[in-house]
C-alpha cells in the first residue's frame, strides 16, 4: 500500500511539474534572442484550446517565439485559473525575464499580478483583459472585445431591416427574438461581447433575447445548447442566433439542420472569430457572418516582451487589427485567410 502510494505521488509530482512547465518551445537551442545581446526567456499560460481561435493563437505564439529566437516556456492551464495560478508562480521561481498570460476569467488576479511585479518580471496580459488596476501589469494585447460585441449587433439589424429570415424582415414592430450562445462564464472575452451587444440592441425596442445560456467557446456545447432550444417550444420562434465565437455556431448549425431548420435562411447566425471554420460554414450558406478576432498575436507579444526586458516604453493597450465578413463578401477573403 505504502509502494502504491509513493508511486502514486511520485507520478501526480511529475505530472504536475510537466503540467506547470509545459516544456520548452521556440527559439531553438543557443543564440541570442533579436535585438538583444542574449536570449530571453518568456512564461506564457495559455488556457487550453477550447477553440479553432484557441488554437491559432497558440500556434502564432510557439512561431514568433521561434522567430525571435525567445525560449518559451508554455503552459497549458485546460481551462483552469487555479493552474495558471500555479504556473505563473512556477515561472516566478524560475526567474524567466517576462511573463505573458490569457486569462480564463477576468477576476482574481490582483496577487499573483503584485507577486510578478515584487519579483521584478514585467507581464503582458494577452487577449483577455483582466478586473484589476492596469498598474498591475504592463500592457495587454488583443482586441476591442466590447466594439465586437456591437458590430454583430449592428450587422443583424441591418440584415434584419434588409432581408430578414423566413418569418420576415423587421419592420419595426414584429417583435426580433433573438438566442445568445455566451462563451466561458466570467471571462471578459464573453462579458464584453455580451455588454457591447446589449448597449447596440438598447436603442432597437423589438428586439429580445429570449434565451442565453454558455456553450464555454466549444462546439460541443454549442450543439448542446442549441439542441435542447431546438426542443422547446418556443423553437418556432427564434429569429436569430448571436454566438460568442465561431465554434460554438459551427455546433449550433448542426443542431438546427438535426432539428429539420435551414441556418441562416430559417435564423440568421452571427458568430465572433472569422475562423477558417466559419468561412466555410459561409461559403455553405449556413453562417450569415461573422465579426473578426484577430488571434495572430505572437509577434506582437514578442516584441512587446522585448521591449519591456529592455525597459523601453510601451502602450498600455496594443489593439489587434480586425474587420468583419459576410457570405457576401467571404468568398473572396477566403483563400487569403491565415487561420
Ligand atoms: O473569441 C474564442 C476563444 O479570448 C478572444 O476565446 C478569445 C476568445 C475567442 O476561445 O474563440
Amino acid at each position: 500500500m505504502k509502494k502504491l502510494l509513493t508511486v502514486l505521488l511520485v507520478l501526480t509530482v511529475a505530472s504536475s511539474l510537466a503540467f506547470a512547465g509545459g516544456g520548452q518551445q521556440g527559439g531553438g537551442s543557443g543564440g541570442v534572442t533579436k535585438g538583444m545581446d542574449r536570449k530571453i526567456v518568456m512564461g506564457y499560460s495559455q488556457i487550453g484550446a477550447e477553440s479553432e481561435w484557441r488554437t491559432a493563437c497558440t500556434n502564432s505564439v510557439k512561431a514568433a517565439a521561434a522567430d525571435f529566437n525567445i525560449e518559451l516556456i508554455f503552459s497549458d492551464a485546460q481551462q483552469k485559473q487555479e493552474n495558471q495560478l500555479q504556473a505563473i508562480r512556477s515561472f516566478i521561481r524560475q526567474k524567466v525575464d517576462v511573463i505573458a498570460f490569457t486569462p480564463v476569467v477576468s477576476t482574481g488576479w490582483e496577487a499573483i499580478l503584485q507577486e510578478c511585479k515584487d519579483a521584478g518580471i514585467p507581464t503582458i496580459c494577452v487577449d483577455r483583459t483582466v478586473e484589476a488596476p492596469n498598474t498591475l501589469y504592463d500592457v495587454y494585447i488583443g482586441s476591442d472585445i466590447k466594439a465586437e460585441g456591437v458590430k454583430a449587433a449592428k450587422w443583424m439589424v441591418d440584415y434584419m431591416k434588409s432581408t430578414g429570415n423566413t418569418r420576415g424582415k423587421d419592420d419595426g414592430n414584429r417583435t426580433i427574438n433573438i438566442v445568445e450562445l455566451q462563451g466561458t462564464v466570467g471571462s471578459a472575452a464573453a462579458t464584453d461581447r455580451q455588454i457591447g451587444f446589449k448597449e447596440e440592441l438598447a436603442k432597437y425596442p423589438n428586439y429580445k433575447i429570449i434565451k442565453s445560456q454558455t456553450g464555454n467557446f466549444t462546439r460541443a456545447e454549442g450543439l448542446q445548447v442549441m439542441e435542447a432550444w431546438m426542443k422547446a417550444p418556443d423553437a418556432g420562434e427564434i429569429d436569430v442566433l448571436f454566438a460568442h465565437n465561431d465554434d460554438m455556431a459551427i455546433g449550433a448549425i448542426d443542431a438546427i439542420k438535426a432539428a429539420g431548420k435551414k441556418p441562416a435562411t430559417d435564423i440568421i447566425i452571427i458568430s465572433v472569430d472569422a475562423v477558417k471554420g466559419a468561412f466555410e460554414a459561409m461559403l455553405r450558406k449556413e453562417l450569415n457572418a461573422t465579426i473578426e478576432c484577430n488571434p495572430l498575436l505572437g509577434p506582437q507579444i514578442m516584441e512587446t516582451g522585448i521591449k519591456l526586458v529592455q525597459k523601453q516604453p510601451v502602450q498600455k493597450w496594443i489593439p489587434s487589427i480586425e474587420g468583419q465578413y459576410d457570405w457576401t463578401t467571404a468568398e473572396a477573403a477566403y483563400p487569403s485567410r491565415q487561420y
